[in-house]
Formats: C-alpha cells, structure tokens, sequence
C-alpha cells in the first residue's frame, strides 16, 4: 500500500506530485555545544566525553584512522567513553540525505562557526541577514537547520527569512510520517508529531498557513489544531488509545509465538547501513531497501532455517539515527521491543562508510536506552563489496574463525552470509540441538519426511522394514519423536 499517511486527517495543503521543494541546509559548528531537551541524556553526556578526547584530530582524521572499524566506537580500552563525533560538515552531508529521503531538492548550503548558540536566532543576528539573502537568491522554499530549534527561535528566523523553517527533528518526524506503513507505525508517528508541536503552538497562527505544505506539514498540521491545545490533548489521547489498541493485538501475536521454542534475531543499525537487504537476502522476503533514510519503520519479522535446520525469527526495523529525537524513541518504544526481547541482536553497519564508527557509537546510545546493550550480539559489517578488494579479503579472513563476533558481508553480493547463518547458529541457545539416535519403523512417512526437513542426518541404515538413523535434531522435533530414540544412545553432543 502505497496510501500516504494521514494527508487526510491533517488537511493541510501538500506539494503535488512530481514537484520538490527547494531546501537550504543551514548548519551551525559550536565547539562548546550543549544538548538540548530533545537530546536523550545519554547522547549529551557521550558527546561531551567524545570533545574532550583527544583534541589534536579531527573527525575526518580520526574516521579515516578508524575506518573500515572492526572494533567499533564504543572501544573503551582505558575504561573511559570514547565516542567520535560527527563533525559539523558530516552533520550537513547527513542532513543532505535526510532532505534527499524527505523529497526535497538540495538548493544550497551554510555552515557558521560560532562559540556558542545565539539564543533568539541560533546563528545571529547579522548571519540571519546573510541567510535571507541566499534563501531568496537560491529560491529556496524552506530552510533545513541541522540543529534543534526553539519554538521561538523558530519564529524569530521564520520572520526574518519569509520561509518555512524546520529543524532537525521535525524533518525525521516528517520522513517518518512519509515512511510509516501500518496503523501502528502511523499512530506511533503522529503521537510524536503532536507532541512535537504542543509546546509549538503559541504564536503561530495564521502567518504560517499561508506558507503553504510540504515538508514538516505532513501530519498534525497548521490548520484549526493549532488553536487549540485542548485539542491536541484530545488527540494525544485518541491517538494513544488506538494505539493501545493495536498493540494488544501485537502482544497477543507475540505471546503466539513465544509459546514455540523459537529464538528471535533483532537487526539493529545506523539509518542506511542496509538491515532491510540482509533481511531479505537471509529470509527472501521482499521488504524494501532504499538509499532513502527510514525507508523501514515498522517491523518485520520472518522465519530463517540455519543451518542446523534448527528455525529462527529474523526481526528487521527501524533505524537509528544521530540524536534521534526523543519523542521518537519514546513513540517507537513498543516497536523496538522486539529488539529488547530478541535471543541475539545483529548489529548491521555500513563498513564502506567514513563514518561507520561516529555511526556505530550513536547505535550503543540507543541500545543503551533499550537496556539491551548487554544482549549478546554480532556485528556485521556490511557492503564489503564498497571496500578495496584486498582489504575487503584480509578482514573476511581475519574474522573467519569459529568465536568472531564481528562478520564481513555483503548482503547486496550475498558475499559472508553462510559464515554468518552459522555463527548465529553456534550462538543461538534455544531449542538446544543434540546427537541422537533413532530407529523408524519405514512406514513411518511422515516422521522420516520431518527428520529429512528438521534434523541434520549423518547416517542412514536400513534394517528389516525400519531406519536407523544418525542425526543432529533440535528438541522441538525430537519432542515428536521419542517413541523412535534407541534407549540410551542420546549423546549430549552439540553440533
Ligand atoms: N553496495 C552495497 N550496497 C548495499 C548493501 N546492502 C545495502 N546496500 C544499499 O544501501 C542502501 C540502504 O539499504 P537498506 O537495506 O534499505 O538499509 P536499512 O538499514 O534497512 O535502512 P533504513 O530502513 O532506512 O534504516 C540501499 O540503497 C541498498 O541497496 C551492500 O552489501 N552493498
Ligand atoms: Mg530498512
């Protein structure tokens, strides 16, 4: 279904087909930056860790120092916090994607440098000018800050530049309201919507309907809500009720499934790192891939046979994001459940990219706030194919032995992925799998036809009407089995 969320529900005007908004990307470079409300605690307190370590290089430097990084940001050789930054540069060609997945054309760009956040305007009051200057020259439909605004600062820009201004939060929210497929995914995104714009309203009235839709109106809109609190509250209500709803049904699935002795696999990773490829490339399934940011948003779950026929669930969902905004991880909580009841997280990142380290250390942030960063994990390193060739080979090599915990693959080249079933397989501790020993009467079709599909068979005798078999079978099948087990021949023998 490719129905756009909620156009409806919100009646704000939208930009036809086919027509892309001209953006300006405005970035800000504080060396002392503090993080704002939206921040989550976490995230604040690794950046302020990660400016304080070693000061001699820059991002760049130390991306490439690192990059392609088996061991990951979070290193904490010496105990401390070790966590790159992204610097404010790589911030605007991050934002640049983000425009990109958000339908608009990229018009132009500006960086100011700056000791510290101007309260009233963000970037100044003489940078502000500036920025009118080149918005009108570019003709820009609306501003892209890389930044979190202000309600006021907002308005102040707003009314200096005649433009629409949105920040950095509210062009995620708008990609996820364009993303979101389900009734809960849309719910999900349209609680974070409202709250994103309760502490928004005072103030803006009827100056910001006539600058028409587009990005950031996707949603609960600028029409008769915003004179309203009550509301917004109402709807915050309803929404949280249907959602209530939706997620009882969820919770009903998921108890299904728990009652199967069936481990379940989460795919966690940066926004683009290529979970949705693997996902398919492990389980055939058609879910989307896309260069676009958020392509997926709500989760998927498939099964997986390993490779010692034993099943698993594969889980693919939303990714993660430098200061993903609170009020999303928060309205996405009950979809990364899935993520903080999976038997084994795989952590998926893009290793061709500069900035897979500063990537990876936003994804321990978010893990850390699912409390799952203790859960055991592999970490895959994706599009393998995007590296040198001979780097590429001594990294597989490298880490093809039986204890890895980090994995060379490509998911697009298929290149890794057995290495990787595998691995899985060794560190998947449901529906245990042992060395047993059976003797099957040969009219016994359908147990013999079960064996075939669900157990690993070494050796095979046929014996007065019966099969003796040799075989590596995962309990939930030898559950259906018993009366064929020759009496203590069961060896406790994991494959
Ligand atoms: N070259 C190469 N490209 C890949 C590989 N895996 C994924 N990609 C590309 O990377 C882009 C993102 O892939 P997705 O699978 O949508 O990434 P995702 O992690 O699911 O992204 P979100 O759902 O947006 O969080 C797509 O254009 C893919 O074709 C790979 O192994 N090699
Ligand atoms: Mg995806």
């Amino acid at each position: 279904m490719t129905r756009e969320p909620r156009r409806e529900d919100a009646r704000v005007p939208i930009v036809k087909e086919g027509e892309q908004e001209r953006a300006l990307l405005v970035g800000l470079d504080v060396r002392t930056r503090r993080a704002k409300g939206t921040v989550p605690a976490q995230a604040a307190v690794a950046r302020d860790a990660a400016q304080s370590t070693d000061p001699s290089l820059s991002s760049p430097q130390r991306a490439r120092k690192d990059a392609p990084s088996a061991s990951g940001a979070s290193a904490t050789s010496n105990g401390k916090l070790n966590i790159p930054e992204f610097d404010a540069e790589e911030s605007l060609a991050e934002l640049r994607t983000l425009a990109e997945s958000a339908g608009a054309k990229v018009a132009g760009k500006i960086l100011q440098h700056r000791d510290r956040p101007d309260p009233a305007t963000l970037i100044g009051a003489g940078k502000l000018q500036e920025l009118a200057g080149l918005a009108a020259s570019v003709n820009a439909d609306l501003l892209l800050f890389d930044h979190d605004l202000s309600p006021s600062q907002q308005r102040n820009i707003e009314a200096v530049v005649q433009r629409r201004v949105i920040d950095r939060t509210q062009l995620i929210l708008d990609i996820f309201a364009r993303h979101a497929r389900t009734r809960e995914g849309q719910l999900q995104v349209e609680l974070a919507q409202l709250q994103y714009l309760l502490p928004r309203l005072a103030g803006r009235g009827g100056e910001m309907s006539q600058l028409g839709g587009g990005i950031g109106t996707r949603g609960p809109g600028e029409t008769q809500l915003e004179t309203d609190r009550r509301k917004i509250y109402r709807r915050i209500r309803h929404v949280e009720q249907q959602l209530e709803n939706v997620r009882r049904i969820r919770a009903q699935q998921r108890q299904r499934r728990e009652s199967a002795p069936v481990a379940t696999i989460a795919l966690v990773g940066y926004t683009n790192a290529g979970k949705s490829t693997l996902f398919n490339a492990l389980t055939r399934a058609g879910v989307l891939s896309s260069p676009k940011m958020f392509a997926t948003l709500d989760p998927t779950i498939r099964g997986v046979d390993l490779p010692s026929k034993r099943k698993v669930l594969l889980s693919d969902t939303v990714g993660f994001i430098r200061n993903l905004p609170h009020t999303l991880v928060s309205a996405f909580r009950a979809t990364l459940e899935e993520v903080q009841r999976a038997s084994l997280i795989l952590h998926v990142s893009d290793a061709s990219s500069r900035l897979s380290a500063e990537q990876d250390a936003q994804v321990e942030i978010v893990l850390k706030e699912l409390e799952a960063e203790n859960k055991a994990r592999l970490r895959v390193m994706n599009k393998v194919d995007l590296l040198d060739e001979e780097v590429a080979a001594s990294l597989m090599a490298a880490s093809a032995h039986d204890k890895a915990r980090t994995l060379y693959v490509s998911a697009v080249e298929g290149t890794g992925l057995d290495r990787l079933l595998e691995r899985i397989d060794a560190m998947i501790e449901e529906d245990p799998v042992n060395r047993v020993h059976l003797r099957v009467p040969q009219d016994q079709g359908k147990a013999l036809a079960i064996l075939e599909a669900r157990a690993r068979i070494y050796s095979r005798k046929y014996l007065d009407g019966t099969v003796e078999l040799e075989a590596d079978a995962p309990e939930s099948v030898m559950r259906r089995m018993h009366e064929f087990v020759v009496p203590d021949s069961k060896v406790a023998v994991k494959p």
